[in-house]
């Protein structure tokens, strides 16, 4: 039985090859070599086969375990400089079958020879306008299907400075295996320049490249060029600790050096081999081998120090997150709630809906900053606006939040259109809030499609084509419907973000009157009988129609208690919540009784809140500042009828 890539990695630790640049640079070829097309590599395969297949073999002849294709620059993007952009498919497809050609005829039982389709990073960086997501992917597609369809074993994006040009890459390799109906390894590797600077050239750290990588069905993530192995140490050390994919390093000769106008590099294969072989054996790496400066003499020495070493098991911490196109930002937090910015949300803030109604996209931005400088730890975004077109101005506003603030974002719409540009330009991995059964299965799956082939986590609302749950019972049953049929369609249980929904306590009506204890009761149930999902509520649907002082309070007593139940995130103006203890526990007290509805014969917790408020208020003391009249009828008279702003 043929030992097949993944088979194999499991074994031992691969020993991928070296550098094909240096290696060209040898021949010293002519313009003719290269019919013409100076310098592209990428033609060689059909211009100077012979010296393709020269160097695979000195890479097989070393003992690699794997070579690359010759088609780093093989996307019609980098192409297209060349004019070689419609040749793109055919000489993916010769690159492979060269490189097969070779590798089998040195393959053996015992010492199977892969070949992994080297996939580049272009020229292009997306996220910062130079190409749009959709022709990056499209241009991948193209040099995608050439190679497997030349018959690599594995496909390599590799040296990525920007994770949407990985994520573009990783999509187009999925859609191309949707339409063979089988589907190879995928290695998605990234470049983390030199300290000082130490993230991608974007600014992506390495944990948001994981978190970003991870939420995509890829099987080994890993690091390669800019720098030689010394400065990949803490990176590396970075992957291993914390990702179950299997990890690849390939570094450089050393740090690049400029002599006399040339760039060399000028690591030893010995200083390379022991740097490598202690990825491997003390890190538990499972792929090594070389990038720019690497030769068939650093690839010997690697194979003779490294040789058939098993791979070293990890016991790495897996993190659920999310992330910007920067940093990741782990769901789980030592003191929950994670806060959700609430108010670049054109039903959340009049200011903010005025602003979209004068495109005055400077003084979203700023609003958006001000939520990050007040301890938001990622942003809910809504353009939604009757009479507007929400597709524009969502992307127009997500294509400046995604490299001017920190955080990750939360995409709110209902609209699938906007959900899907939305996704197109966010580099990092997004909220998606929201997707419920209201319009059945077939609306929601159509979401949940759209949100696992871009990589991103979801809010669930427990709402099915019954409407929106009120009894716990029923909260629980709709989650627990939506995580079968989510998770069966490759959602992570962790990328799951249930909504219990609240609705406001201030009608006083009595079908309402428990329902904040039915949010938090179905808060608990979801998550005990559904392991590994979270939970989220937009707090201030709580507190509609009380007076603002009021409100503050109770949403603040209310997050409290809903934390206590369970709560991992939370929709809140972060200025706007306060600790508890700064709440006196007298007052704490009414808020308590009124969300746990402790009323019986003589007390009825809502008019008692609302007595204490109005007692403050003429007493005249340091409170009343805040708890401004707060009277019955007005309260009464004023409140929402359906509080929840979903
Ligand atoms: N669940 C999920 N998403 C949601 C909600 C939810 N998104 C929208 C909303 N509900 C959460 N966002 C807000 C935003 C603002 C307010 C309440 C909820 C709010 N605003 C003040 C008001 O209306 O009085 C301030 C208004 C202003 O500044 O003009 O209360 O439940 N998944």
């Amino acid at each position: 039985m043929e030992k097949n890539f993944l088979s194999r990695i499991k074994e031992k630790v691969l020993i991928f090859d070296g550098a094909m640049g240096t290696s060209i640079h040898k021949y010293d070829l002519s313009l003719d070599d290269y019919h013409g097309y100076e310098n592209c590599p990428e033609i060689l395969v059909e211009s100077r086969p012979d010296v393709i297949q020269e160097i695979h073999e000195s890479y097989l002849k070393a003992g690699c375990d794997a070579v690359e294709t010759d088609t780093f620059g093989g996307s019609p993007v980098v192409l297209a400089e060349f004019d070689l952009a419609a040749r793109a498919y055919e000489l993916n497809k010769k690159a492979a079958q060269l490189a097969r050609e070779v590798a089998s005829s040195y393959s053996t039982a015992d010492k199977p020879r892969f070949v992994s389709g080297s996939i580049g990073p272009t020229t292009k960086l997306p996220s910062l306008g130079h190409i749009s997501f959709a022709d990056m992917k499209d241009a991948y597609y193209a040099q995608v299907s050439g190679l497997i369809d030349g018959g690599v074993d594995v496909l390599q994006f590799e040296t990525g400075q920007d994770l949407m040009q990985a994520k573009a890459a990783i999509i187009a390799i999925l859609d191309y295996f949707k339409k063979i109906g089988r589907r190879l390894p995928i290695i998605a590797q990234v470049t983390i320049e030199a300290p000082p600077l130490g993230t991608m050239l974007v600014g992506s750290d390495i944990s948001c490249a994981l978190t970003t990588l991870s939420a995509f069905p890829i099987d080994v993530i890993g690091i390669n060029c800019a720098t030689g192995p010394a400065e990949m140490l803490d990176p590396v050390h970075y992957l291993t600790h914390n990702t179950d994919r299997f990890v690849s390093v390939l570094p450089n000769a050393g740090l690049p050096e400029n002599v006399d106008g040339q760039t060399v590099y000028k690591l030893t294969p010995d200083a390379l081999a022991s740097a490598l072989k202690h990825f491997a054996l003390d890190e538990g790496v499972n792929i090594i081998g070389g990038c720019c400066g690497t030769t068939p003499d650093h690839l010997k020495r690697v194979v003779e120090v490294v040789g058939e070493m098993e791979p070293r098991r990890r016991d790495p911490q897996i993190t659920p997150a999310v992330s910007s196109i920067y940093t990741s930002v782990a769901l789980n937090i030592d003191n929950p709630p994670l806060i959700v910015g609430e108010r670049t949300n054109t039903n959340g803030s009049r200011k903010f809906k005025q602003l979209l109604q004068k495109e005055d996209f400077d003084g979203m931005v700023a609003m958006a900053r001000d939520q990050e400088r007040e301890g938001a730890h990622v942003l809910d975004v809504c353009t939604a606006y009757v009479g507007r077109n929400e597709v524009s101005d969502m992307v127009k506003l997500i294509k400046r939040l995604n490299t001017e603030i920190q955080i990750p974002l939360v995409v709110d719409t209902t609209e699938y259109p906007v959900l899907k540009s939305a996704l197109e330009c966010i580099s990092g991995k997004p909220i998606v809030n929201s997707i419920n059964l209201e319009d059945g299965e077939e609306s929601m799956m159509r979401k949940v499609e759209l949100i696992t082939r871009f990589g991103a986590a979801t809010v669930a609302l427990t709402i099915d084509e019954e409407g929106m749950a009120r009894s716990a019972d029923r909260k629980l049953e709709i989650a627990r419907r939506i995580y079968k049929l989510t998770t069966e369609a490759g959602l992570a249980p962790h990328d799951l973000i249930f909504d219990a929904l609240t609705f406001t306590l201030s009608t006083g009506n009595e079908e309402d009157r428990k329902l904040g204890l039915e949010t938090l009761k179905a808060i608990k149930s979801i998550k005990e009988e559904l392991p590994g999902v979270k939970t989220i509520l937009g707090v201030s649907n709580i507190s509609f129609g009380f007076d603002p002082a009021i409100r503050q309070t109770l949403n603040s007593v209310f997050m409290h208690y809903a934390v206590e139940y369970g709560l991992d995130l939370a929709i809140v103006n972060a200025q706007k919540i306060l600790p508890l203890f700064k709440i006196e526990e007298e007052e704490r007290e009414y808020h308590r009784r009124l969300i746990f509805d402790e009323r019986d014969e003589s007390y009825d917790p809502l008019f008692a809140l609302l007595d204490y408020y109005k007692r403050k208020s003429t007493s005249g003391d340091t409170m009343s500042k805040r708890a401004v009249a707060a009277n019955i009828e007005d309260v009464l008279k004023d409140r929402i009828i359906d509080g929840n702003r979903v």
